[in-house]
């Protein structure tokens, strides 16, 4: 039997608000305010706190280096590391502040992740997302697959992938497009995709990007060495897309049997769930929300979708959402109803997660989740699961290391790089991860 880990991505020092996500409504609304790192990672380790009280898994990830002074170079910036900052920012701003962002926070797109018991050798697989889509973003793949191999180092157990090659044909997204559900009939591992990289898609998105590749999504279950009905490629609905649902989790969310999925998530949402009762039978719960009782922009404002549902050490489920859920009318209704006319999901609490809801993050974007059995758990020596001793180290290196108030202007600061390095050293070893990071030498 296996137990649900909740992989968190610490928020970084540099956590900022650069309106770098075409598509992504709340990246692009609050790009150029002033931001709050220090109150940013304290908001996730909360929800931590509070999902680690459930008696649910919880575990961290570390934040990467930023600004990342490689990807500078690589792009022909020289001199000490000071005198790349001050350059980039002098003659491209937009790219520093592109190489300063803490997006890895949103774990959710971390990897895309295969149960041992799902998989043709045993072995849980991990396939890191190239997340090639956005320049920004598809500088966290090499960082992932070096933490992830950290953590997941037994090979006998573990096999954690290369990212796909990157190019437009094979961008990947990892788990923020993926869904695993399951029933006493098996599992089904549900990839949404938005576009079709070699043949060009019949429907596609008009004003936003679609960022998944089919593509992608079947390269990604066949290294992860799922079986074919284990696994169902399904087209995000362009208008989906098109209202701001740039991963298909700002529309659905999945866990054990169930299934809470907003109609503009899918394409076809009536086959969608056809073909997956017929695959899971009758345990298979679904709740699907139309335009008429949840219109598409208000879920997306709300984020509702983007709750984590969490099985409890009860058996039971919860769920986990964003106060701007609890805030707005129709999006609370919509989730205190899952709760009384669905057995098994008893409780809905709401999180404050505003710094990571500002840039399109909600709960379920800040988490891996990662099913362990205990001999797994047992060959991960590295102290990454959260109790109420890391809780407490935590706390102490974010309240030492991060700032109170960041600009973007800040970013060219040769003191914050230094303290990023500082803090981050201090974390891997915290960790017990060795040297993770290229800048140790690692
Ligand atoms: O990729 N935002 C992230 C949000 C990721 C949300 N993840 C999931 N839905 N699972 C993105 O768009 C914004 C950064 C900025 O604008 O500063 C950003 O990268």
């Amino acid at each position: 039997m296996a137990r649900e880990f909740n992989f968190d991505g610490i928020a970084g020092p540099t956590h900022n608000y650069a309106g770098l996500s075409r598509g992504n409504l709340a990246s692009l609304k609050h790009g150029g305010q002033l931001s709050n790192p220090r109150a940013a990672a304290l908001e996730g380790l909360e929800k931590m706190r509070f999902i680690a009280e459930l008696g649910v898994g919880q575990a961290v990830l570390p934040p990467h280096p930023r600004p990342d002074v490689r990807a500078l170079r690589r792009l022909g910036f020289s001199g000490s590391d000071p005198a790349v900052l001050e350059a980039a920012w002098r003659l491209e701003p937009r790219l520093l502040v592109a190489c300063s962002s803490a997006s890895a926070m949103w774990a959710a797109n971390a990897a895309t992740v295969a149960p041992s018991s799902d998989t043709r050798d045993g072995r849980l697989h991990l396939t890191p997302a190239n997340l090639s889509a956005l320049f920004h973003r598809s500088l966290e793949a090499e960082q992932t697959t070096r933490t992830l191999r950290a953590i997941f180092f037994d090979a006998e157990r573990f096999t954690v992938h290369d990212p796909l090659p990157a190019g437009a044909y094979f961008s990947d997204e990892g788990a923020a497009n993926h869904s695993r559900l399951v029933t006493s009939l098996g599992a089904v591992h549900v990839f949404g995709w938005g576009r079709q990289g070699f043949s060009g898609t019949p429907v596609e998105p008009r004003r936003y990007p679609a960022r998944q590749t089919q593509e992608a999504s079947r390269a990604v279950a066949k290294l992860n060495q799922l079986t074919e009905e284990r696994v169902l490629l399904w087209q995000q609905a362009p208008e989906g897309i098109d209202a701001g649902a740039f991963h298909s989790d700002v529309l659905c969310v999945g866990n054990d049997n169930t299934f809470l999925c907003h109609k503009s998530a899918f394409v076809d949402t009536q086959s969608l769930l056809q073909t997956l009762q017929a695959r899971l039978g009758e345990g298979l719960e679904c709740v699907v929300a139309g335009e008429e009782d949840f219109p598409v922009h208000e879920a997306v404002a709300s984020y509702a979708f983007n709750s984590q549902l969490i099985t409890l050490p009860s058996g039971e489920m919860c769920i986990i959402a964003p106060v701007e859920s609890e805030r707005n009318a129709v999006a609370r209704r919509f989730l205190e109803r899952v709760v009384t006319d669905w057995e098994s999901v008893v409780a809905v609490h709401y999180i404050d997660l505003n710094s990571s809801m500002k840039n399109g993050g909600g709960p379920a974007c800040l988490r891996l989740k990662i099913p362990l059995t205990s001999t797994e758990r047992d060959a991960i020596s590295a102290r990454v699961f959260f109790d109420g001793a890391l809780e407490h180290a935590l706390k102490g290196w974010v309240a030492r290391h991060y700032r109170d108030r960041l600009g973007l202007d800040d970013l060219r600061d040769p003191e914050l790089l230094n303290q990023v390095h500082t803090a981050l050293d201090e974390l891997s070893a915290l960790l017990g991860l060795g040297s993770i990071y290229p800048f140790q030498g690692g």
